[in-house]
């Protein structure tokens, strides 16, 4: 009975202080394994006496049973402590800001183009594209700009070439987007409401003049379509894009060959101490042209003026991105200077939307 106590002791002291798992399985081994010291214990039973096999048999299964009970204990304590460290030594603050990777930004004209084609579209503009290299017929004839027609010179287009002893008219880098609205009227008929944002081509080059640069045209054709229309659309448009609370606009009286009347179209600001502000102030600066579409570029795209009309405007994307964001020199716009395109550009995930705030 002595020596069972003291086997018990022993054990249960060497299980309490086992360092790790394996130590445990080590005093497994030595205690009940096949060589073990209880199993050992065990096969002596068979020179025993009964009477003293029963007691002494029965205290070794108890013996066992305990050692077992204690080694499964420590194991799983054990276990249990090397995960806790585990858990405390690799952890992660999952509030932890992302790390920005450098990505590209988004180009003023590109940034533009989504700020108005959200503004047009909430207005139920749909957006419409075409070629670039266009025909002689879709760039002039059919915008009722007949071969000697001086705005032809007006344009300094840029023609491309035909083949030797091909008389046609030469096809040409489209000088405008209204082409594009002749193709879509063309194709979809009345009525209409486009936009038409797209990069244009004239041989043009200064201070305030790149031989590519961008337009957006508009066109809304309806049965009952007025200048008023025209007015507060524009107006509509000027107040989401400039971001400011009201604008005014001034109409004078001019003359494009595809409207009649024709308006170039003025927004009230002021420059102060350099700077310019929109919708306020004793200055007027141009904006845009516009007019009510004429009945003979109508006609031209296949729809009927007596039964059919509407309004056009045109405007530069270029210099509504200056103005707004304050770009100095356009020739900058096209010359890919890195340092230019990350102080000007846009991030590249915020997407201008009218419950956001167009540029935020
Ligand atoms: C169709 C019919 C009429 C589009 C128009 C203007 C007036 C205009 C200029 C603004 C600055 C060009 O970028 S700019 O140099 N545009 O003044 N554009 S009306 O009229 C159209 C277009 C298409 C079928």
């Amino acid at each position: 009975m002595n020596g069972i106590d003291t086997l018990r002791g022993a054990y249960l002291e060497r299980i309490k202080t086992a360092a790790d798992e394996a130590a445990v399985e080590e005093i497994r081994l030595a205690a009940l394994g096949k060589k073990g010291e209880i199993s050992l214990k065990m096969r002596e039973l068979g020179k025993m006496t009964p009477e003293e096999r029963q007691t002494t048999g029965a205290s070794l299964n108890r013996l066992k049973d305990e050692i077992d009970a204690a080694l499964r204990a420590r194991k799983a304590g054990l276990a249990d402590a090397a995960l806790d460290a585990r858990l405390a030594s690799e952890w992660l603050d999952v509030t932890l800001p992302g790390r920005p990777r450098r990505m590209g930004t988004i180009h003023p004209v590109s940034q533009v183009m989504e700020e108005l084609t959200t503004i047009f579209a909430d207005m139920g503009f749909a957006v419409a594209e075409g070629p670039q290299v266009e025909s002689d017929w879709f760039n002039f004839d059919a915008l009722n700009i007949p071969p000697e027609h001086p705005a032809r010179q007006e344009h300094d287009t840029f023609f491309m070439n035909r083949a030797e002893g091909d008389d046609r008219p030469p096809h040409v880098l489209r000088t405008h987007t209204s082409p594009v609205q002749i193709r879509a009227m063309t194709d979809q008929g009345a009525p209409i409401r486009v936009i038409a944002p797209g990069r244009v081509y004239r041989m043009d080059m200064d201070q305030t003049h790149t031989p590519m640069f961008h337009q957006v045209e508009g066109l809304a054709i309806d049965k009952n379509i007025s200048m008023a229309h025209l007015k507060w659309v524009l107006e509509e448009f000027c107040r989401a894009f400039f971001e400011v609370p009201s604008v005014e606009l001034r109409f004078r009286a001019s003359h494009f060959p595809f409207t009649e009347p024709s308006a170039e179209v003025d927004i009230r600001c002021s420059w102060k101490d350099g700077q310019l502000k929109i919708g306020e102030g004793d200055d007027w600066m141009e904006i845009l042209g516009s007019g009510m579409v004429h009945p003979k570029v109508l006609k031209a795209a296949g729809v009927d003026p007596t039964e059919w009309q509407g309004f056009a405007f045109g405007m530069g994307i270029d210099r509504i991105a200056m103005l707004k964001y304050g770009i100095p020199d356009l020739r900058a716009f096209f010359e890919s200077d890195l340092r230019w395109l990350r102080h000007y550009g846009f991030a590249a995930l915020d997407m201008p939307d009218l419950a956001g705030g167009l540029s935020r």
